[in-house]
């Protein structure tokens, strides 16, 4: 019997669609998937299966076996002896004895193709279980390295990684970690034999086959050395199939000398940097990136390939790691600016400052690289780490939006992050899901961890409960690329395939540096304290500068004398940049700003709000476009509801009023009229959490199929955008945040589902809202829309925390600012931020209106109503928004007893609905001549000339606020102070003082109003420099009393009979005279 007989005796004779067959198909090149005809004995050894790797080994086998039967294994003498005896096709070949019992997962092919339970044949050819069980555990082996591999790779400089995060047994071999009992299929002599290659790999190259040593290798090499590549858990095979190309592909990781050159010129900078600061200020905190100085050529790497790929702006979120270092050499920030941060100097110009590793950047520059110029922002951000996450996305977002880039192409998020942040803070996860939302993607961020495997003074075994700090990343199908960060080249290669990957998938990629850290949490902390054995081996390492400098020295890629030469030439740099610092006297917190507005506050008067009310015209257009179905109407089913709601629009805007949700669409209608683009973002803020917005129609048979009237109302309108959001606040308030920071001519709204549900987003309101102006003097005008209100909802459906918008404001509550004509735009200029309970619909739509009037941008919290949506009494006139109309801050009382003033025994002051319930109490006890009700629409700033005139007017009057917040909540201790200090301030302050200080023309109104402040006669005031502020004394003169809910430590009851026994005794407290 020829070998071709043997070999065709193995294979040829499988019946179509049997295992065998399935096996053969297999076994064949150039015919994976499909099963293809057994080739002609006669024309075997030049059959394509000849030259697998099968068709070799048993030519081998058979080979060894003429020459000595004892030289192969028993199973294959007794095969050929019975071949070559004639044996029936599928007869000759007996199963060897087990030397091992079976596991209990075993499964012999034959038990499973009973049709080869004896002599599998094909063709001519018997082929073993033995073969084909030999591919299966290549291509299991192959598997498991491409899914496992990571779990052993060498990622750890300091080797303590898998230490910290597991128990295994000593004896566990770290192979088999990665290959499991897949390598009990072969001996050592097994090595040499070749294997055809699946599909699943391109560890071959243009190989077909490999002997199994050379493939475990390879695959050794991929996923086994400095990179641990997570990625198998994807469930798009193409994109598994990209990343196992980019990983395995033979020679991936070439560099040439030029790239090993200026790896190692950037590694000098960045480990430089470090050093120069540490001497210079060697008792200044300035969390050092030593340990992972690849951060600095793994960013520019980044930037480099992303610019070649077409990138033309970086928006970079980052903690305080290497902050510095970064701003310096990615951003190449003046050197100087920098170094003057460390000297302690006063600021020039405007804000309270921040710490200087806090602080934002914005720079233009030539990538040298491409030689393609660049935009890099570094957004500012809070201690709070991982906050500015969502921020740089909705800054990203919002970049790409008005840059037409509608796939990401052009501008891209790069987040850093630290180990124990990443996987600690949640805010990570909430800005993961909104990676793929169509109205919330940046397509595709790039992730960088700084994986000290420390977090302050705690390592991860404590940290975490993850395998990787990054696991978060796999809730989007992110690619995570481990990688040692004492390997630079390996690094690189890893943030060539990250950007590639996400410039191919526009999907999120995580580069997860592991790395240590050198000194302390800062450079004062003492780390041995707590990892006393990771810092005694710490200790013993080289910096990677100097790893990576001795390997290029070893390759001739450079010599020691360029490696100095580098060194020196980048110290110089650092010393004259040092020594322009040491003249400066003063630093300009205007250098750090993340987002300039190039053009928006040039040339305009910093105090002229311009006009919100409309044209009658453009209010009506508007009503009938949002009061229409679709212009396709009989094509477009709209749901029966959905129409009576349209009719009763169209009434309205018939009889010429609106309601809340009119009044809204009339706002954002003008607005996008004027060319102001509108994103209003929240959880179901297209219908609205009370179903009375509706500004998505949905076709009631066409899924998808949606009308947006206010996209839609004229042909040059700016864009509106309304989208429902994930259900998160901290982070869609963080995007949002970071929208309306990229184009001031934006009004960006986000809607809580119940004001209550704001704090979830407290960090973004209280370090970015309410103090992003002052820290970092950048401006933001979003609004934020929160249903407020005690409606018997129960404690966290009530509230939206009014009180604690308002303790966050920064007027002075004892300090009644001076009046003049631009008494309201200067509070609003000196505040830092509006908060407002808006009673009526024409107050919201000038509101509203008002943000994009103003010369500068606020951020702007709004109380806004729920029963007040439908109430009748709550709607306003045409005549409350047309031209000449603008935002009332308060509304005087106008109803009878303002005919009267002197009969007047009661001025009530109140906010929002209660004041609907006020009036209806107040006209069933028949009190309208007696009690004046105003209304404070703007409570922050203060709008003291309006409370002080109304106060005037009813000078006799004893004065209430009422509230239906309990008595520690709501805007009671807001007001009190305020109501004191516009009433009760001394008499001796004199005209002069207040004519000088506030340079006014014409004083005659308030001397009309208030003729106590300047008296005819009294002593001559002392001279003094005149005053910017008329400082009050606190001896309360006229008081205000309290009505309203006592107080509490839940917001609203939970128990509907309270609620309107409480209701009902607010109101008599307020209105019993
Ligand atoms: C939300 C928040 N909680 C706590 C802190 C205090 N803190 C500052 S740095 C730090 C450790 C951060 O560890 P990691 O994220 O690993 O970054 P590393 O300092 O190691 O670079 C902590 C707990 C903070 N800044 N922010
Ligand atoms: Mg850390």
């Amino acid at each position: 019997m020829n070998r071709a007989r043997v070999l065709s005796h193995l294979l040829s004779r499988a019946p179509p669609g049997t295992p065998l067959a399935a096996a053969r198909t297999f076994l064949y090149g150039g015919t994976r998937g499909k099963a293809s005809a057994p080739p002609p004995p006669t024309a075997l050894a030049a059959e394509p299966f000849l030259n697998g790797s099968s068709s070799n080994y048993v030519e081998e086998m058979y080979t060894a076996w003429l020459q000595d039967p004892k030289s192969v294994h028993q199973s294959w003498d007794t095969f050929f002896r019975n071949a070559s005896a004639g044996a029936a096709p599928g007869t000759a070949y007996t199963a060897p004895p087990s030397l091992a019992e079976p596991t209990p997962h075993h499964v012999p092919l034959s038990s499973i193709a009973p049709a080869m339970s004896t002599s599998p044949m094909v063709g001519d050819v018997q082929i073993s279980d033995k073969v084909i069980d030999d591919h299966l555990a290549v291509q299991g082996i192959i598997r498991a390295y491409q899914a496992r591999g990571h779990l052993v790779a060498a990622l750890d400089p300091l080797g303590i990684d898998r230490e910290a995060l597991k128990d295994r047994p000593p004896t566990t071999l770290p192979s088999r970690t990665v290959v499991r009992s897949y390598v009990d299929a072969f001996g050592e002599e097994d090595m040499e034999r070749s294997f055809k290659l699946p599909m699943s790999t391109y560890v071959g190259g243009k190989e077909r086959q490999l002997p199994l040593k050379e493939i475990i290798q390879r695959l050794e090499n991929a996923y086994c050395r400095s990179i641990g590549v997570e990625f198998m858990f994807i469930n798009s095979l193409e994109q598994c199939n990209w990343i196992r190309q980019k990983f395995e592909a033979p020679g991936v990781m070439t560099m040439d000398s030029m790239e090993k050159r200026l790896l190692l010129a950037r590694l000098t900078r960045s480990h430089g940097f470090e050093a120069f600061l540490a001497r210079k200020f060697s008792s200044e905190k300035r969390f050092g990136l030593e340990g992972c100085e690849i951060l600095i050529p793994a960013m520019k790497q980044v930037i480099d390939r992303s610019t070649s790929l077409g990138v033309e702006s970086f928006v970079m979120g980052m903690p305080h790691r290497g902050r510095l270092n970064v701003l310096a050499n990615v951003c190449r920030k003046p050197l100087e600016h920098i170094f003057t941060q460390f000297a302690g100097l006063e600021s020039a110009d405007e804000g309270s400052g921040d710490v200087k590793y806090h602080l934002g950047t914005y720079q233009e520059r030539l990538n040298r690289v491409t030689n393609k110029n660049i935009r890099l922002a570094i957004v500012a951000n809070p201690s709070h780490l991982e906050a500015c996450d969502p921020v740089v996305q909705g800054k990203t977002r919002a970049e790409q939006f008005y840059h037409g880039d509608s796939e990401g192409k052009k501008v891209l998020s790069i987040l850093l992050h630290g180990d124990a942040a990443f996987s600690g803070q949640g805010i990570v996860y909430e800005t993961f899901h909104l990676s793929e939302l169509p109205e919330y993607t940046t397509h595709g961020t790039i992730h960088i961890v700084v994986n000290n495997q420390i977090g302050f003074t705690t390592d991860p075994r404590m940290s975490r409960s993850s395998p990787y700090c990054t696991d978060v990343a796999r809730v989007v199908n992110a690619p995570i690329f481990h990688v040692n960060a004492d390997d630079p080249e390996a690094v690189m290669h890893v943030c060539n395939v990250a950007a590639d990957w996400r410039s191919t998938f526009h999907k999120d990629v995580v580069i997860d540096l592991v790395c240590y850290r050198r000194n302390g949490h800062n450079e004062i902390d003492e780390p041995m304290f707590t990892q006393p054995l990771m810092y005694t081996r710490i200790r013993k390492l080289k910096p990677v500068i100097e790893l990576y400098g001795d390997k290029l020295i070893n390759e001739e890629v450079v010599t020691p004398e360029e490696v100095k030469e580098v060194k020196d030439k980048y110290e110089k740099i650092l010393e004259t940049a040092f020594s322009v610092a040491k003249q400066q006297t003063q630093v300009f917190n205007k250098h750090w700003i993340d987002s300039p507005w190039s053009g928006f506050f040039e040339g305009k008067d910093p105090l002229k709000i311009s006009p919100t009310g409309v044209h009658e015209d453009t209010l009506k257009h508007i009503g009938k476009k949002f009061s229409s179905a679709p212009p396709n109407a009989s094509d477009f089913v709209i749901h029966r509801g959905i129409q009576r709601i349209l009719n009763s629009r169209m009434d309205m805007v018939e009889s010429r009023t609106a309601d809340w949700a009119l009044g809204e669409a009339m706002a954002f209608g003008s607005l996008l009229k004027e060319g102001t683009h509108v994103r209003l973002s929240g959880q179901d803020v297209e219908r609205g959490t009370f179903s009375h917005r509706h500004h998505v129609l949905h076709h009631q048979k066409v899924d998808k199929s949606q009308y947006n009237a206010l996209a839609n109302l004229y042909r040059d309108q700016a864009p509106y955008t309304v989208c429902n959001s994930s259900l998160s606040e901290y982070a869609v308030l963080g995007f949002e945040l970071g929208f309306s920071m990229t184009n001031p001519n934006a009004l960006v709204i986000w809607e809580a589902q119940f004001g209550d549900f704001n704090n979830t987003a407290q960090c973004i309101i209280d370090q970015f809202m309410s103090s992003g102006q002052s820290k970092w003097i950048r401006q933001s005008g979003l609004v934020l829309l929160l249903p407020h209100g005690m409606e018997g909802m129960g404690p966290e459906h009530s509230s939206a925390r009014l009180e604690r918008f308002l303790q966050m404001t920064s007027d002075d509550p004892d300090v009644l600012p001076p009046f003049s004509d631009d008494f309201a735009i200067r509070q609003l200029s000196d505040i830092n931020w509006i908060v407002a309970n808006c009673s009526t619909p024409a107050s919201y739509f000038h509101i509203l209106r008002r943000q994009i009037a103003l010369p500068f941008r606020k951020p702007l919290i709004i109380m806004t109503p729920k029963s007040l949506l439908r109430l009748p009494e709550a709607r306003s006139s045409f005549d409350e928004m047309i031209e000449g109309t603008e935002f009332q801050r308060m509304y005087p009382e106008a109803g009878p007893a303002s005919n009267n003033p002197a009969s007047v025994k009661r001025l009530i002051f109140c906010s929002g609905r209660v004041y609907y319930d006020l009036i209806q109490a107040r006209k069933e006890a028949g009190l309208e001549e007696k009690i004046a009700i105003a209304r404070v629409e703007q409570i922050a700033p203060f709008p003291y000339d309006l409370v002080m005139k109304e106060c005037a007017k009813y000078a006799d009057a004893e004065l209430v606020w009422s509230q239906e917040e309990h008595k520690n909540m709501g805007a009671w201790s807001y007001i009190q102070p305020r109501i004191s200090t516009a009433l009760n301030h001394e008499r001796h302050i004199s005209r002069e003082r207040v004519k000088v200080a506030h340079d006014s023309e014409d004083q005659s109104w308030y001397e009309y109003w208030f003729p106590w402040f300047f008296p005819s006669s009294g002593p001559p005031e002392p001279e003094s420099p005149a005053p910017s502020q008329v400082h009050v004394a606190s001896k309360p003169i006229r008081p205000v009393r309290y009505a309203g809910r006592p107080v509490s430590a839940s917001p609203a009851t939970g128990n509907k009979k309270t609620h309107i026994r409480e209701s009902k005794q607010l109101l008599e407290d307020s209105l019993a005279l």
